[in-house]
């Protein structure tokens, strides 16, 4: 009777979930985000999926002793065996590209053409030289102390729920893969979909395809994978990203699916809101932890004890 009572506890409401009621968690339209959050804890775990940027959104914004923190291109440039030119290149690439990847006015068909130059041009520059990828792992190493807060407890429930997780980068895959592994969070539910190295006849030669860059970073690259495959009947998906382009991960996945979009703000916070609250349905201003997206599937994971007690918890 008890059992039956909490099923029909009823409908969940954002005032009584206190990481939502946090003041610098913002909701462009609170009744779309309880909704949803309803649609999460009916449809349990197994409806689930979770995509995920990875630079700055499972990385830290900022950090408690301020040092910056690389990104996943950062790490893999700060090899100390690259070639000398390799990072004066790598350099003026970025100086001459990231201001149009970054650019509010120019269309993105248009942006599209230049970045996809940026990819191609990058990786013919890490191409003809020997590279030990243990390099990377050694750089990587310094970066796991720069995950956000709770990224640990995170990866542990989406296991324990056996939520696929998809960790989508423009960057580069060897970095991100070598951060998660070496923060023990490179679970066997989750997947990295990325640039990654690529090796002909003993030397680098670029980037394996397809390419991933900014704008086409979207589950339609996915179409016929395996993990399309695993995902494809998961139609209530967490997106978490730093970016603005980072909330259309998910595109691509079918029209009925309910989608929670979290972005994370932390740069030129006033001029980007306007912007952040009409592309995520939660933002969060300089929110170093992972406590929202934590807090979503504790919901979800209780509901799903109360209903399964004897497959979650074996200890009750
Ligand atoms: N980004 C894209 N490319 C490069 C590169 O070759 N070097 C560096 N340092 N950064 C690059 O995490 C994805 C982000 O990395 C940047 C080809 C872009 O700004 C992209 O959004
Ligand atoms: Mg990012």
């Amino acid at each position: 009777m008890g059992k039956e009572q909490d099923e029909n506890a009823g409908y969940l409401r954002i005032q009584d979930i206190p990481a939502l009621n946090q003041s610098h968690c913002k909701m462009r339209d609170p009744e779309r985000v309880e909704k949803i959050i309803n649609e999460f804890v009916c449809g349990g775990p197994e409806r689930m999926q979770f995509v995920s940027d990875f630079d700055y959104t499972i990385t830290k914004q900022r950090t408690e002793d301020n040092l910056p923190v690389l990104s996943s291109f950062g790490i893999f440039n700060a090899c100390k065996s690259l070639p000398t030119y390799f990072k004066e290149e790598s350099d003026k690439l970025f100086h001459k590209y990231r201001p149009i990847e970054i650019d509010p006015h120019m269309p993105i068909e248009e942006k599209v053409q230049h970045m996809i130059e940026w990819w191609t041009q990058s990786a013919k520059l890490a191409s003809g030289f020997a590279f030990d990828e243990t390099e990377i792992e050694h750089t990587a190493s310094k970066f796991k102390r720069a995950l956000r807060d709770h990224t640990h407890e995170l990866f542990a429930t989406l296991l324990r729920l056996q939520i696929p997780v998809l960790v989508f980068s423009a960057g580069l895959g060897n970095s991100v893969v070598s951060v998660l592994q070496q923060a023990n969070i490179m679970h066997p539910n989750v997947k990295v979909v990325s640039n990654f190295l690529q090796y002909r006849n003993g030397v680098l030669d670029g980037f394996q395809q397809p390419m991933i860059h900014t704008f086409n970073k979207n589950e339609t690259v996915l179409d016929g994978s395996e993990y399309y495959e695993l995902v494809h009947t998961r139609d209530h998906i967490i997106v978490m990203g730093d970016s603005l382009g980072d909330a259309d991960m998910a595109n691509g996945v079918p029209a009925s699916s309910h989608i929670m979009k979290i972005g994370f703000l932390f740069d030129h916070v006033e001029a980007n809101m306007e912007k952040y609250m009409n592309t995520f349905d939660i933002v969060l201003v300089d929110d170093q932890t992972m406590d929202v997206p934590r807090a979503l599937l504790a919901l979800v994971e209780q509901r799903h004890q109360l209903r399964h007690p004897h497959v979650t918890n074996g200890a009750s």
